[in-house]
């Protein structure tokens, strides 16, 4: 009791008003490591690099390169059918090894509009609780792997059951997609690597680390949203193999904790042709420096029994309590998506997620938009509720709480619509 009562003295009260936000300075992403500011050029030949590796180091950690390894990947179709959706849809259900079939696989689920002629842009994200979660679908298969009814807690893991199927369509908005011309491609993100941390062991970063289930992770390697991110590419490395996909019009989107790996596998990849955030927080859009919401430190794990340390790279704790320290902020994960479309949204009673802080995420990350010639986002004026603002970088506060929701897609349709063009 005394000592329960010690650690919650321990933790900070959490900012949820303007007023208290403290004073901070953002390091300038064009700035680069000799200290002069770089133009263009500079950007993309060795500043955005830098970004890159600081990024790595501080937050995420570094990706392993596993090109090498892409003749190894395996896929086979399980099911196909060409009148999904009442005919609206071709609905193709595939399971990827892509690291060979000793390693694990993910169960990709695709659906493509039909009747629309030549190839269809994608939407592509992983899913909370299973792809027969995502959509309400039958014929959607039943993940075989651990799925958890709360996401982070294996002892309240569950097999997948029917009664799950369709629980979280809302968020995917399906029949939206498919009537304005898009395809929809889901896999559930515990086939990369279950969500808690010993999670690691039976995913990827134990399948591609050379000692396996023994690894002792260093500071600098991976974690969870690495490896979540890295499933993303990987799954568009088999979008790319679909002749009836426009792999060249392939949009990342993620909510959340996956909003985070979204805008991490945006800046990664860059083959992604937009990239989106929705509600994806501290660690995601928000600027950490505003210790609003939710802080490093609460994610990080730094105060026992609470927060997700497998998401980071250990070095991302150290900034606990110690924000000023940081030597770069989120407006620098946003900014390596440039030129690029990007889209951040919050929602306006997500305060945990701190929707001025992803506002202000885009607005600091504009000027690198700008200066490779993209509209970008146009505005520093935090935008009423419900209004969607922005050029090549959109941003919208949608009224309600923490989810995804056909507001938050209508806007990223039309955004996409505008923004992610047939090359
Ligand atoms: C919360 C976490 C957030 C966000 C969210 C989610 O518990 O604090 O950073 O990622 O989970 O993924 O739903």
């Amino acid at each position: 009791m005394l000592l329960s009562l010690m650690l919650f003295a321990a933790i900070p009260v959490t900012i949820l008003e303007e007023s208290k936000v403290p004073a901070y300075t953002l390091p300038d992403p064009l700035v680069a490591s000799d200290g002069r500011k770089v133009d263009a050029e500079g950007w993309k030949s060795r500043r955005r690099g830098e970004v890159m590796r600081a990024l790595e180091t501080h937050v995420y950690g570094r990706t392993p390169d596993t090109s090498a390894r892409q003749a190894e990947a395996v896929q086979e179709v399980r099911e196909h059918d060409a009148a999904a959706l009442g005919g609206k849809a071709t609905r193709t259900q595939l399971r990827v090894w892509p690291v060979g079939r000793k390693g694990p696989f993910i169960d990709l689920l695709v659906y493509l509009p039909n009747g629309k002629g030549g190839q269809s842009p994608v939407f592509l994200g992983a899913n909370f609780g299973g792809n027969h979660t995502a959509v309400d679908d039958p014929k959607v298969f039943l993940p075989e792997t651990w799925v958890s009814k709360q996401w982070s807690d294996p002892a309240r893991s569950d097999r997948a059951s029917e009664k799950q199927r369709g629980s979280q369509s809302s968020r995917w908005q399906l029949e939206m997609l498919i009537a304005r011309g898009y395809g929809l491609a889901t896999f559930y993100y515990g086939d990369v690597e279950p969500d808690h941390p010993e999670g690691w062991k039976e995913g990827f970063r134990a399948a591609l680390s050379p000692a396996g289930r023994d690894t002792v992770w260093k500071d600098g390697e991976w974690a969870g949203v690495g490896a979540w991110a890295w499933g993303l590419s990987r799954s568009l490395d088999v979008l790319s193999r679909m002749p009836a996909v426009d792999a060249s019009r392939v949009a990342v989107i993620g909510h959340s904790r996956l909003g985070k790996a979204s805008l991490w596998a945006g800046a990664q990849d860059g083959r992604f042709a937009l990239v989106i955030s929705n509600e994806s927080g501290c660690g995601g859009a928000a600027l950490s420096k505003r210790i609003f919401g939710e802080t490093v430190g609460v994610i990080s794990g730094f105060y026992k029994g609470r927060g997700f340390p497998h998401w980071f790279t250990a070095r991302f704790a150290t900034y606990s309590e110690n924000e000023a320290a940081m030597p770069l902020d989120q407006h620098w994960l946003l900014a390596t998506v440039a030129p690029r479309p990007l889209y951040v949204a919050s929602a306006a009673e997500d305060l945990w997620a701190d929707p001025r802080g992803e506002f202000l995420g885009a607005v600091h990350a504009d000027p690198v938009f700008r200066l490779l010639g993209a509209s970008g986002l146009g505005t520093e004026v935090f935008p009423e509720v419900g209004r969607a603002v922005g050029g090549s970088v959109g941003y919208h506060n949608r009224a309600g709480k923490h989810d995804v929701t056909a507001e938050d897609w209508a806007n990223y349709l039309d955004f996409a619509d505008r923004n992610m063009k047939a090359r």
